[in-house]
């Protein structure tokens, strides 16, 4: 498909394979006539056509090949594969299998799944497998999703603007109107393709017109979007606004516990089911940033969650609910309120309310997609509760995809962070499997970085953030090494200088924007806002909780159980660790720990000149970042070379920025000087 569309295909962008013996490849036979089975034969024929050149026979209900590829759900193998059977005992739901057997004159490739939904799963693996250069004869894979939800989440509005979007504008609205394209059907496959099984389309900050996506005006041109979405074995969710009752039904109250209000939901999901039988429920944020909810009426979020939980629970739908819920009108000067500790005083005392089709989306951190934050110790504390865990894929306030910023490093220390729940081995990577507490509905959310931009995210290889979310997702167990090695193969090809200088670049780029911007978990010195670029107290004054209360000989906000008492909601040892400030790591020490600049660290070094090290550490570490991608010059096509090398310009004219105003704000509030005697503005 390269070449004819105004947008790149990201990671599908198919080319010739060396493969030389693809016989296999020149017939499909499908086990019966299903309908579902119509996308995956066509994207392997996609495949074919652009991998090797040829046009494949599509022969169904008809075996007598010697050489072929075996396509269809496993239950209607049975009579054709004597070992079906055994292999459907090893699938769940979404999983599926790819094997190929060579018995005799026979030469088989088997592509299939238990649920005619997610053979496309399938195919899209097979050829992920063999572009990244598996050998034909190795293939032999049983693969199972190890979670439940894997969704993307747009912050799209209906006007065609994305909160928080570095890539142009919304993929679905415009104007007011859903847009339906072909790019609609590119972006199902290149989600389908790292198995994603749902994307909420709008944002959750519903605001007046939004109300209206749940009406006649729009569910019938919706019911269209989610079917091509459903073909390729995703779910669309719509954001809902919880006091929609008022907006739209003209009802004095949306009170959860009102009878009128309960009724008005249950018939509005009846209606809205009628037009997407397949939608897979609504995302609310409820009493959050001014957007309504239970608390308004009194009432508690089990209360408002569970009534829409009724609502769509006769269809098979589910309720997201989000954790992000805290005071966003504090006042600065109040140091007994603490932002960190709202989600989990908000939810613990309501872990064990909600119904079983409700789920709860905590984001990674207690504040709000921050550089690092530790990870919120909801995870380890909602045990009876369904949990999603939400990662920012779009670059908010990590350089909102002008700075190179791969996320796959912080989301696998985040995956891999055991919260003791129950003992040792309580990883988040675990509960999200559903294997530490007994909950059947875990997964992931990502808020998307996708806009209508040629590359669609923006920064080209911020699409690795994308496709890196999906692949752990669906496997959180995955090397982070290698799903990065992969993404490079299938995005740019085998050079082995390619892969190994875009490795480096992307598997340090986290640490790098972390050290020139705010290290030791400190956070919101950003512009307030759009959140780009330094201003270390733009945060320090406002009503958002944000503080770090920087004096002359001390910063950061004591959370301990002296302090704010946040640490006391984790678990052993994690609460005695994070207390201590001799242990706490240090990559969260200001996060935890009210600390003076002559603090020592375990270098030996003060904290004021670690804080000035670090900063200049980061800038020339771009400069590396920059070397590696100059290296590759005539190696990478002409336009992404120079898209790419323009950002990097611009992240480090940013950095610089970064570094001199963070350095300088701590040399004025100490007077206390680099010992290497680096240039500082006084
Ligand atoms: C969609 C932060 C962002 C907001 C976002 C909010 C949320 O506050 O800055 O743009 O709103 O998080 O996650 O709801």
């Amino acid at each position: 498909m390269s070449g004819v569309k105004p947008y790149d295909m990201c990671w599908l962008d198919y080319r010739a394979l060396e493969i030389k013996d693809f016989d296999l490849f020149r017939t499909i036979c499908v086990v019966d006539n299903d309908k579902s089975l119509e996308v995956p034969i066509k994207e392997l024929k996609h495949f074919i056509k652009y991998s090797f050149k040829i046009n494949p026979r599509v022969i169904k209900g008809s075996f007598d090949f010697s050489k072929y590829i075996l396509i269809g759900k496993i239950d209607q193998m049975k009579d054709i594969i004597k070992e079906a059977k055994m292999w459907e005992r090893k699938l769940n739901n979404e999983g599926f299998m790819l094997k190929r057997i060579k018995e005799n004159d026979k030469d088989i490739l088997i592509i299939t799944a238990k649920n005619e939904r997610t053979l496309v799963y399938a195919v899209f693996k097979l050829i992920e497998n063999l572009r990244i250069g598996e050998k034909l004869d190795d293939l032999n894979h049983v693969d199972n999703p190890a979670s439940y939800f894997r969704i993307i989440n747009h912050w799209d509005n209906l006007d065609g603007t994305v909160e928080r979007g570095y890539a142009g504008n919304s993929i679905f609205f415009k104007n007011n109107k859903i847009i339906i394209n072909e790019r609609t059907m590119d972006y199902a496959r290149l989600l389908s393709s790292i198995g994603i099984n749902g994307v909420v389309i709008n944002n959750v900050n519903v605001k007046k017109k939004e109300v209206e996506l749940i009406t006649h005006k729009y569910l019938k041109i919706l019911s269209r979007l989610a079917n091509i979405f459903w073909d390729y074995g995703i779910k669309i969710y719509l954001s809902v606004n919880f006091a929609s009752p008022i907006y739209l039904g003209g009802l004095p109250t949306a009170d959860p516990l009102d009878k009128r209000v309960s009724v008005w939901w249950k018939t509005k999901a009846e209606e809205i089911y009628d037009y997407i039988p397949y939608l897979g429920g609504f995302l609310v944020k409820a009493d959050s940033e001014f957007n309504p909810g239970p608390h308004m009426f009194g009432r508690n979020h089990a209360d408002g969650a569970n009534m829409l939980a009724e609502a769509l629970e006769p269809y098979g739908g589910y309720v997201i609910w989000r954790a992000f819920v805290y005071n966003c009108m504090q006042d600065w000067r109040d140091y007994k309120t603490d932002r960190a500790r709202a989600a989990y005083d908000n939810f613990k005392p309501l872990d064990g309310n909600f119904y079983e089709n409700v789920v709860l989306q905590i984001k990674y951190g207690p504040m709000d997609f921050q550089v690092r934050e530790p990870v919120s110790p909801l995870f380890g504390g909602m045990e009876k509760t369904n949990q999603i865990l939400e990662l920012q894929i779009t670059q908010e306030y990590t350089g909102q995809q002008i700075h190179l910023c791969y996320l796959g490093t912080l989301w696998k220390e985040i995956l891999e962070f055991d919260t003791y729940a129950k003992g040792e081995g309580s990883k988040v990577k675990e509960i999200l499997k559903g294997k530490i507490f007994e909950t059947k509905y875990n997964g992931f959310a990502g808020v998307s970085n996708v806009g209508d931009s040629p590359n669609w995210t923006g920064h080209d290889l911020a699409q690795a953030n994308l496709y890196t979310f999906g692949v752990l997702a669906w496997n959180p167990d995955r090397d982070i090494a290698k799903v990065v090695d992969d993404w490079i193969k299938l995005t740019f090809g085998n050079d082995s200088k390619v892969r190994e200088n875009i490795s480096y670049m992307l598997l340090n780029s986290h640490r790098i924007y972390e050290k020139y911007t705010t290290p030791f978990g400190l956070g919101w010195m950003v512009n307030p806002g759009y959140h780009y670029g330094p201003n270390p107290e733009g945060y320090e004054y406002s009503r958002w909780g944000t503080y770090h209360r920087a004096n002359y000989e001390a910063i950061g906000v004591d959370r301990t159980s002296k302090g704010t008492g946040y640490t006391l909601q984790y678990h052993s040892p994690w609460r005695e660790i994070y207390d201590d400030i001799n242990k706490c790591p240090e990559d969260l020490l200001l996060f935890f720990h009210r600390v003076p600049y002559k603090f020592i660290l375990k270098s030996g070094k003060t904290l004021i000149q670690q804080m000035y090290d670090l900063h200049f550490e980061g800038v020339e570490e771009v400069e590396v970042l920059i070397e590696k991608w100059y290296e590759l010059k005539g190696r990478i096509d002409d336009k992404i070379f120079e898209r790419v090398s323009k950002r990097l310009e611009m992240q480090l004219e940013h950095a610089k920025e970064w570094r001199d105003v963070i350095n300088t704000y701590f040399f004025r509030k100490t007077g206390v000087p680099d010992d290497k005697g680096r240039k500082i503005y006084p």
